[in-house]
């Protein structure tokens, strides 16, 4: 079967983790990823957090599977006539260095377009334009400026990061949207475009339903936060706890063994719908008569007795249990999963979700695949490559012969 982007060549000079998971998705879905890095050095992720002395961390290698790797110093002569001839052989380039750092190797957008009209130039930064545009940024950095962490975490307690790399790995995403959008629109335009997303912005974008609240506010108290009706708002979207941030009430409750195991708890939505068979499955049939708690606006004050009521009933249950009670009856339910459970999970396995790959350094070992399935173009998952194993077969590519090869070498150009 082929791959959905066949044929696309990409110019890869991003490091670190939000970049290469944009580049990633676009070599799981076919395209010819060339991942440049400085030589000797290489991207800074392959020594950090390094599990085995040595070898490639784990940091790298999940974020960089499918590709190929060259070295190339873009600062030096040489290493910038080589890179020239990469804009003009690929169709998109995708950096995410600090601000003004392509410029200053030279190689602005209007350079770009001049060696390659067709080529899309996509970039990620912490911050679009304005007063904060030149700040270097990581991922707590942009949970916290795009409204992640002031929403996130219990009522009255410190602003909390998520373990979800949002900030990363979230504006990777909306990143490689931009680029095959971009070029879809070549395919009728004839010309390439600037790809830009700042991660600020991409937080932000997932942290669209709190806006929403923002403006809420301004109309009443948010009657399915928790602080309702008995706590205080103040100006600004609140921290919320557990609640669901829906239009349906839902809080973590604990099940059996919580007592030893961290993760011995379970997620549970007391959809209105579903309401009767909830209430009778944890022996309060009496609700369903009682007008002060058969409507939801009946409930919507007293949702911590209500979720504490469901809790006495999840306590006597394994969260396993308590998903294979709840999902018949249509109550929307998730235990918390662990990281250990997910990597053992055989049907994440079955799906490529979680898959074992080989590295000629570090062995086997775990990753996650593509989580987006294309019927026709389905992802395998390849070893990320070792510092500039590609460099040669690359510079071929681009018409360098054995001897040109050995005298960018020599200059330290690869
Ligand atoms: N040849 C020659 N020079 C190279 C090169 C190559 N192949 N690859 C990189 N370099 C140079 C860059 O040009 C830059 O030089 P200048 O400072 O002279 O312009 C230098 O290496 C360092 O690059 P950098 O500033 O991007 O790296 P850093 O470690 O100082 O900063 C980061 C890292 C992530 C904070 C910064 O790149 C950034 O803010 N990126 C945008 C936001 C982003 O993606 N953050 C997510 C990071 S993942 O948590």
């Amino acid at each position: 079967m082929s791959k959905a982007l066949e044929g696309v060549k990409i110019l890869d000079m991003t490091h670190v983790q939000s970049g290469p998971t944009c580049t990633q998705l676009l070599a799981w879905f076919g395209a010819d990823v060339i991942k440049v890095e400085r030589p000797g050095v290489g991207d800074a992720t392959r020594g950090q957090l390094q599990d085995i002395p040595d070898v490639d961390s784990l940091y790298f290698t999940m974020l960089n599977h499918n590709k190929r790797g060259m070295t190339l110093n873009t600062k030096s002569d040489s290493g910038k006539e080589i890179f020239e001839k990469l804009i003009k052989h690929c169709d998109v380039l995708v950096e995410n260095f600090a601000p003004g750092a392509m410029d200053r190797m030279g190689f602005s957008w209007e350079r770009i377009q001049e060696l390659n009209p067709r080529m899309i130039y996509a970039s990620i930064k912490g911050f679009g334009p304005g007063k904060y545009e030149d700040c270097k940024v990581y991922e707590n950095v942009a949970q916290c400026t795009g409204g992640s962490a002031s929403t996130t975490g219990m009522i009255g307690d410190v602003p909390l990061v998520t373990g979800a790399q949002i900030g990363d790995s979230g504006t990777g995403l909306h990143l490689a949207l931009g680029i095959v959008t971009a070029l879809f629109h070549r395919t009728h335009s004839g010309v390439g475009q600037r790809v830009e997303c700042a991660m600020q912005d991409g937080v932000l974008n997932l942290c669209r339903v709190k806006l929403r609240d923002q403006q809420r506010l301004d109309h009443g108290p948010l009657t399915e936060y928790p602080q309702y009706p008995n706590g205080e708002f103040g100006e600004a979207a609140p921290r919320a706890g557990n609640a669901s941030g829906g239009g349906q009430p839902g809080w973590i409750v604990k099940c059996k063994g919580w007592e030893t195991d961290p993760d011995a708890y379970i997620y549970v939505i007391a959809q209105a719908a579903a309401f009767a068979g909830l209430a009778k499955e944890i022996g309060h049939e009496d609700w369903l008569e009682d007008p002060e708690w058969n409507t939801p606006k009946a409930r919507l004050p007293k949702l911590e007795t209500m979720f504490a009521e469901i809790e006495k009933w999840t306590m006597t249950k394994t969260k396993f249990d308590v998903m294979d009670t709840l999902n018949p009856l249509n109550v929307p339910c998730g235990p918390i999963l662990s990281m250990k459970e997910l990597a053992a999970e055989p049907s994440l396995r079955e799906t490529g979700t979680v898959v074992e790959v080989d590295h000629p350094e570090r062995g086997k070992y775990l990753s996650i695949g593509n989580p987006i399935k294309l019927s026709a173009s389905p992802s395998d998952v390849k070893r990320s490559p070792l510092l500039g194993e590609h460099t040669d077969e690359v510079l071929r590519e681009l018409g360098l012969d054995d001897s040109a090869i050995a005298t960018v070498r020599e200059a330290g150009a690869v």
